[in-house]
């Protein structure tokens, strides 16, 4: 390879270079006292480009999904990192060369790859049906064999899978083992066409209902409660002409409201009402309940377009300081008319990156984990640089139900990710666990992974799982049990 990365922020620095790592490392280094109990893996996914832009410049969410495996068992921890070996990077692997354009508009690739599948797998990973999958949403997952990393290829659920997309962030019922998950821009880029799927734990599809958004626009995450399904309709449009122009795929409109769209689960989707709250960014689903009448959301939301690669038709986007943000509870009255919500902060400062216990997903809860950023602590600037998205220096605990927030926070140059929590054992309390996520060591150039107590994040790490590589800045992961993957 000849060609240079560009020297953007999207490119360079310990948390943006690309890696372009594949391999394994054999029992890791680990620092305090690993828990002999925690057995399973860690899998998650990061775009990490394995060539520079075709067009000389790039966004940080186009590059080439690369899986990391972090398998736990009798206190030791073994690594494994694989490419998903997409349509799209063996046919630039073939030819030594990115053959893509811009994010998400086909028409601006190589003619050499026009009909290939435009994936990079690059967004999360979720084990289903003994399968690993890598998921963008702009396509259909690909699987891979969870213990080699192998990839087997696409993946339309043995020809059920009926649209052309499939989300990045499925959940799975805790109850049944179902897969529930959606699609947006589901027959093809541009429609308004939305599909919702339950694919029970052996992989055979038990619900799809369809339904049509007032407008395309990006749905990235969306809830699941125990009757109820919604779709977080952000303000961020697409339009077949601006992509045959060339443009990008999503154009930032701060003259729309922000939409979710609710509908029964065991309905036909007829009766999906869309509610409105004023013009923000809606960011990825802590958690969500409903108790008959009433539906409860917990999701940050921020006042503004964070999506600097996706500015609004003038070019422009809100400077980052300008725009605030908080973990929000929305609550939608099914029982009232009108087509309002109410929305209270739980947090009085800015996170992302949010999970909780997912033993209850769709179920009423207390614990959720996030990364945050406090302004107020020391931040070193110069070795940090320039960076195209929010720093996390912080990782914190929340008590949904009183509000009250433990925090930890590491030193000037430690950037978190997201936290995934493991229960202590199958039928632990919940939040009764640990949490595990990356650190990036700007000091060192380096990655960890650490583990807390999950009731004493404050505490500080109690296990440091030592890199002898260090990764690019990653997205989403999952914890699968040993006992479960052992018995795929
Ligand atoms: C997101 C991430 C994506 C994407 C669309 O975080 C939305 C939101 C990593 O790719 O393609
Ligand atoms: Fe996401």
């Amino acid at each position: 390879m000849t060609t240079p990365f560009p020297k953007t922020p999207e490119f360079t620095g310990t948390l943006y270079k690309p890696a372009r790592f594949e391999g394994e490392v054999y029992d890791l280094e680990i620092e305090g006292k690993m828990p002999d109990e925690i057995d399973g893996t860690f899998f998650q996914v990061a775009p990490d480009p394995q060539y520079p832009p075709m067009l000389g410049k790039d966004m940080f969410f186009n590059g080439d999904g690369i899986i990391s495996a972090f398998t736990f068992k009798n206190g030791h921890v073994d690594f494994k990192r694989r490419y998903v070996m997409t349509e799209r990077l063996k046919a630039q692997r073939a030819a030594r060369a990115s053959l893509h354009g811009v994010y998400r508009n086909q028409y601006t690739n190589d003619p050499s790859v026009q009909d290939l599948n435009n994936s990079t797998a690059n967004t999360n990973v979720i084990v289903h049906a003994g399968k690993l999958l890598a998921l963008k949403e702009d396509s259909a997952p690909y699987a891979l064999d969870p213990v080699t990393l192998e990839t087997i290829g696409l993946w339309d659920f043995e020809g059920q899978l009926t649209s052309a997309t499939f989300t990045a962030h499925p959940k799975i019922d805790p109850v049944s083992g179902d897969l529930l998950c959606f699609g947006y821009e589901a027959k093809g880029d541009a429609t308004p066409d939305i599909v919702y799927y339950e694919i029970d734990a052996l992989g055979r599809k038990k619900r799809e209902t369809w339904i049509v958004a007032p407008y395309a626009a990006m749905i990235h995450d969306f809830a699941v409660t125990e009757n109820y399904v919604i779709f977080p309709l952000m303000p961020l449009t697409v339009d077949l002409e601006r992509l045959k122009n060339g443009g990008r795929h999503f154009q930032w409109q701060p003259g729309l409201d922000q939409l979710f769209g609710v509908l029964r689960r065991d309905g036909d989707g007829r009766d999906v009402r869309w509610f409105t709250a004023p013009n923000g960014f809606q960011g990825h689903t802590l958690n969500a309940f409903d108790d008959g009448g009433r539906i409860y959301i917990d999701m940050p939301i921020t006042s503004g377009n964070i999506f600097y690669f996706f500015p609004q038709s003038d070019g422009t986007v809100p400077p980052p300081e300008t725009l605030s943000s908080n973990m929000m509870r929305l609550t939608i009255d099914m029982n009232a008319r009108g087509n309002g919500l109410e929305m209270t902060p739980l947090t009085s400062f800015a996170c992302e990156f949010p999970r909780s216990d997912d033993r209850y997903m769709g179920r009423q809860y207390s614990h959720g984990f996030v990364i945050a950023m406090d302004p107020t602590k020391p931040f070193d600037e110069e070795r940090i640089g320039p960076r195209p998205f929010q720093f996390f220096n912080q990782l914190a605990h929340l008590d949904v139900t009183t509000g009250k927030a433990k925090t930890w926070f590491a030193d000037a140059q430690s950037c978190f990710q997201e936290p995934i929590f493991v229960p202590k054992h199958a039928d632990a309390p919940e939040g009764d666990g640990y949490v595990i996520g990356l650190c990036n060591r700007l000091a060192d150039c380096a990655t960890d992974l650490l583990v807390f107590d999950a009731q004493h994040i404050n505490e500080g790490p109690i296990a440091t799982i030592k890199l002898p590589v260090r990764l690019r800045m990653s997205l989403h992961g999952n914890w699968v049990a040993g006992s479960k993957l052992a018995a795929r």
